[in-house]
C-alpha cells in the first residue's frame, strides 16, 4: 500500500481521499484558508477606486482584476473544502478573528496611483509566493495556484503599464506615482512572512513539502527582480541599502537591502495596522447584507432538487 511518505518521496501530489497526517490536513487547511481570506478582503483597496478610475478603460480593467480576486478567493475556499473545511466554518472563522490574511491588506489605498503600486508590487510578490505553490505537494492547491498564478500575471503587468505612463506623465504624476513606492515597498516586503530565524511553520511545511522555498529566499527573489523594473519605471525604491551584491547566493548575485522592520510585521498581524478593523468591519457588514443571496439560492435549490434516484434493485 502507498503511504504518505511515499507520495511525499516520489513528489506525487497527495489527493483528498488519501491518508494524511492531522497536521498536514490543519497545516493545510491554515495557510490555503489565509491565502483565500486575503484575495477576498485584498478586494477592498483596490475596490475603493471603482467608481473613481480616470478613464472607462481604466475602470473597466480595474473590474475585470478585482473580479479576478474574488474568483480566486472562491477556487481557494473549494480547496479548502477538499480538507474538510466549509466555506461558512471558514468565514466565521475570518469574521470572529480566528483566522489571519495577509498584513498586506490593512494599509490604505489613498491615491489612483495605488492601484498600479499594488498591481506591480502586491501581485509581483504573491507571484514570487505562489508560483512555488502550484508544485505544493497537495493537489487541489497545487492545481488552483496554476490558474491563480496566470491571472496574477496580468494583474501584475496592468500595475506596471499603470505606474508607468503616471511615471512618464505630468510631474504631479510622477510625483504621485513615486509617493505610492514609498508607501507599498515595505509592506510588500512584509507578505513573505517573518524572517527564516523566525518562521515556526517553516520546517514542517518543508517537509510535507508544502513550502518549497524559505521566505527569505522568495523575498530575496522578488527584490531582485523589482530592483531593475523600478529603474524601467522611471521610480526610486525607498531603500539607500539597496545594492547589487555580485557574492551573494553563492556567486549568483543579489541585491543587498535594508532593514525591515518586522515589528510593524507583528503590530499588523497582532490588529494594530492602520485599517485592520475597517477591513473587517467591511467584510463583516458586506457578508450580512449578503444573507438574502443566501437564503434565496438555498431556497431555489431545495424547490429544485432532484428527486433521489430509484434503489437499483
Ligand atoms: N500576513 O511560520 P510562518 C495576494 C503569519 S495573496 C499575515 O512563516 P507560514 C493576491 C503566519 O500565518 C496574499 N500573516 O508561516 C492579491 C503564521 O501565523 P499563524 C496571500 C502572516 O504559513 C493581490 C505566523 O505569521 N498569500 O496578495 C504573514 O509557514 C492583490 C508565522 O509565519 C498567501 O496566503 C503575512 N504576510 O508562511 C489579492 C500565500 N506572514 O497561522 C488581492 C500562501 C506570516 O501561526 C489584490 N501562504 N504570517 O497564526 C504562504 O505562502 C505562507 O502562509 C506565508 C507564511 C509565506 C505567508
Amino acid at each position: 500500500m502507498t503511504t504518505f511518505e511515499d507520495v511525499l518521496a516520489a513528489q506525487d501530489r497527495v489527493e483528498p481521499r488519501d491518508a494524511m497526517p492531522d497536521g498536514y490536513r490543519a497545516t493545510l487547511v491554515r495557510q490555503i484558508a489565509q491565502h483565500a481570506h486575503s484575495e477576498i478582503i485584498g478586494m477592498q483597496p483596490e475596490g475603493a477606486w471603482l467608481t473613481r478610475a480616470p478613464s472607462l478603460r481604466r475602470q473597466a480593467v480595474l473590474l475585470a482584476k478585482v473580479q479576478d480576486e474574488a474568483g480566486h478567493g472562491l477556487y481557494l475556499y473549494a480547496a479548502a473544502e477538499t480538507l474538510g473545511a466549509s466555506r461558512e466554518e471558514l468565514l466565521d472563522a475570518l469574521h470572529t478573528g480566528r483566522q489571519r490574511y495577509s498584513s498586506i491588506f490593512n494599509y490604505p489605498s489613498l491615491t489612483w496611483a495605488d492601484v498600479g503600486a499594488i498591481g506591480w508590487l502586491v501581485d509581483g510578490a504573491a507571484i514570487v509566493n505562489q508560483v512555488p505553490l502550484c508544485r505544493c505537494s497537495y493537489g487541489p492547491y497545487a492545481r488552483a495556484m496554476v490558474r491563480v498564478c496566470k491571472e496574477e500575471s496580468f494583474h501584475q503587468r496592468q500595475g506596471f503599464e499603470l505606474l508607468h505612463t503616471l511615471s512618464h506623465g505630468t510631474p504631479a504624476q510622477h510625483a504621485m506615482a513615486q509617493e505610492a513606492v514609498d508607501r507599498w515597498w515595505w509592506p510588500s516586503l512584509m507578505m513573505f512572512g517573518p524572517p527564516d530565524a523566525d518562521s515556526p511553520h517553516s520546517a514542517q511545511s518543508t517537509a510535507w513539502g508544502i513550502k518549497r522555498f524559505s521566505n527569505d529566499t522568495l523575498r530575496q527573489r522578488f527584490i531582485d527582480q523589482a530592483v531593475p523594473q523600478a529603474e524601467a519605471l522611471g521610480l526610486t525604491l525607498p531603500d539607500p541599502d539597496l545594492r547589487w551584491n555580485a557574492d551573494k547566493d553563492e556567486g549568483r548575485g543579489g541585491y543587498d537591502y535594508g532593514a525591515i522592520d518586522f515589528d510593524e510585521l507583528r503590530a499588523v498581524l497582532r490588529g494594530d495596522g492602520p485599517c485592520n478593523a475597517e477591513r473587517l468591519a467591511h467584510r463583516v457588514a458586506a457578508h450580512e447584507d449578503g444573507a438574502w443571496v443566501r437564503e434565496a439560492a438555498a431556497a431555489y435549490a431545495a424547490k429544485h432538487a432532484r428527486p433521489a434516484r430509484p434503489e437499483v434493485a
